[in-house]
């Protein structure tokens, strides 16, 4: 419940203009809540307008995308790009294809990477788009037909100094490699465009490993700095088994963690020796499978269906690594009654507000996904550097500067958490954090 008079009116007006929008008022009312005490001390924002105007995007295209089925059949799909925020740098964020994909979920993607490109202190402002497009079961054939229809449209809204796409769920180097050709077909430009890209064309090293690596980084910050502790010899679960989760897998194993259990959108493995990722990556990486024939192939490897049981196993960390809503306060009582002691998210908003909540108030460490998962997006300001400069950073390069940015945003978010009288609530530190910035841009720049 909002106390502060101008947060309520702009958040009750936001509810009478979406309706149906579920995920993006989500998105917003979090925001809104950690801002209470910032915005309260600055009365210029409300005469400025800056909230109205955060909560609604620049612009949001939708459109058609129609393309042949391997059977000769034309289908349609619903393609959708949100260019929320462009106070700080060119519009950047993922595209997700997902049956799921709608405009409040494309909208709480869009309005959250704002804050989080701000707080990887590059020069990005905040976009998402996607497609209700599945690629499962899709051939290849398919998917670059799709894609091709898919970029057909969004190549004139996108541009390499005015709005960079990259990966999300179910978009990963196959697609971005269908878009990147397309565009360059269409415009007869050969430049940064997208992010995610194969390395044989602009992209960059450790891209692809870049938001699981850097979920580790800032999990290990948090336990440093909050508990004087360490990732070694923590058993860990991670849901997930696509890009995110199986890099955090590869980084937590690294540092020295146990990571027992991992999931998909049908079941989880539980393997208490320890998730043998070499398996994990022929399923998913190379044969696109389901994560259930880990335990044909791995002796001692249970698979349970349903993948919200995942948070009934006792870990000490829990790394939400797959959707929105995916750990909800159920989940939350199982893993906080289990001991767990660290909960930071490597997907979008993957704690329901209730989870998050329950977590602080039990003494477990929180980090928020704008903070947390914020090492792909600047893996992709990186690449962006590299483009511009044609010169392409070693993989220790690329990793090396990840892992400052991953330090540099916990500190933000500690520092504003501190300020703002909450020390180690890190979702008021790095909405904050991420917010001022670009607050403070949109007065310098006038109203627009
Ligand atoms: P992938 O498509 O590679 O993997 C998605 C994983 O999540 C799969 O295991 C998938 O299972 C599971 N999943 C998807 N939808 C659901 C659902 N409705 N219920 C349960 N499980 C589901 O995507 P990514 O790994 O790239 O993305 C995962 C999360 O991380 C997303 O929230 C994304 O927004 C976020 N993220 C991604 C970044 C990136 O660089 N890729 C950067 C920052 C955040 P299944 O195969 O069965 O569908
Ligand atoms: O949610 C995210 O930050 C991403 N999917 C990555 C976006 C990007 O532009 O690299």
């Amino acid at each position: 419940m909002l106390k502060n008079a101008y947060l309520k009116r702009v958040y009750d007006d936001t509810v009478q203009n979406n309706p149906a929008q579920p995920e993006f008022l989500q998105a917003v009312g979090e925001v809104f809540e950690s801002l209470e005490t910032y915005v309260a001390a600055r009365p210029e924002l409300e005469k400025a307008g800056i909230m109205e105007r955060l909560v609604e995007p620049d612009r949001m295209v939708t459109f058609r995308v129609a393309w042949e089925d391997d059977q000769g059949r034309v289908r349609v799909n619903r393609g959708y790009r949100v260019q929320f925020s462009s106070a700080i740098g060119p519009y950047k964020g993922g595209l997700r294809f997902h049956p799921s994909v709608n405009a409040s979920i494309i909208k709480f993607l869009g309005f959250e990477q704002v804050f989080k490109n701000s707080l990887t202190s590059l020069p990005l402002g905040g976009a998402k788009g996607g497609s209700n497009f599945d690629p499962k079961g899709k051939s290849d054939g398919e998917v670059m037909r799709f894609c091709q229809s898919f970029m057909t449209e969004l190549h004139r809204h996108i541009g390499a100094r005015c709005d960079v796409p990259a990966g999300d769920i179910g978009v990963g180097g196959r697609e971005i490699g269908f878009l990147f050709g397309q565009y360059k077909r269409l415009q007869n430009q050969f430049n940064g465009v997208l992010t995610g890209k194969g390395l044989r064309f602009g992209g960059s090293l450790a891209r692809t490993e870049a938001t699981g690596y850097g979920l580790l980084y800032f999990t290990q910050e948090m336990l440093r700095h909050l508990k004087n502790d360490s990732v070694a010899g923590k058993t860990i679960v991670i849901s997930g088994s696509g890009n995110v989760a199986i890099y955090a897998v590869e980084k937590a194993q690294a540092l020295g963690g146990k990571v027992i259990a991992m999931s998909d959108s049908q079941g989880y493995i539980h393997d208490p020796a320890g998730i043998r990722l070499d398996v994990v990556k022929q399923i998913k990486e190379v044969e696109r499978g389901r994560i259930r024939t880990y335990a044909e192939r791995v002796s001692g490897a249970e698979y349970h269906e349903g993948c919200r049981g995942i948070w009934s196993l006792p870990c000490d960390l829990a790394l939400p690594c797959a959707t929105q809503n995916e750990l909800d306060l159920e989940g939350a009582k199982l893993l906080v009654a289990n001991g767990v002691q660290l909960v930071a998210e490597g997907a979008n908003m993957p704690s329901t507000a209730e989870a998050a909540s329950y977590f602080q108030a039990n003494g477990v460490l929180f980090g928020p996904a704008k903070a947390a998962n914020a090492g792909g997006v600047a893996t992709s300001g990186l690449e962006m550097s590299q483009n511009s400069i044609r010169r392409n950073w070693s993989f220790e390069e690329v990793d090396a500067k990840l892992h400052d940015i991953m330090v540099n945003i916990f500190r933000q978010a500690a520092e504003a958490a501190e300020a703002c009288g909450v020390p180690g609530d890190l979702i008021v530190g790095a909405n904050v954090a991420g917010f001022r910035k670009v607050a403070d841009a949109m007065l310098s720049e006038g109203v627009y």
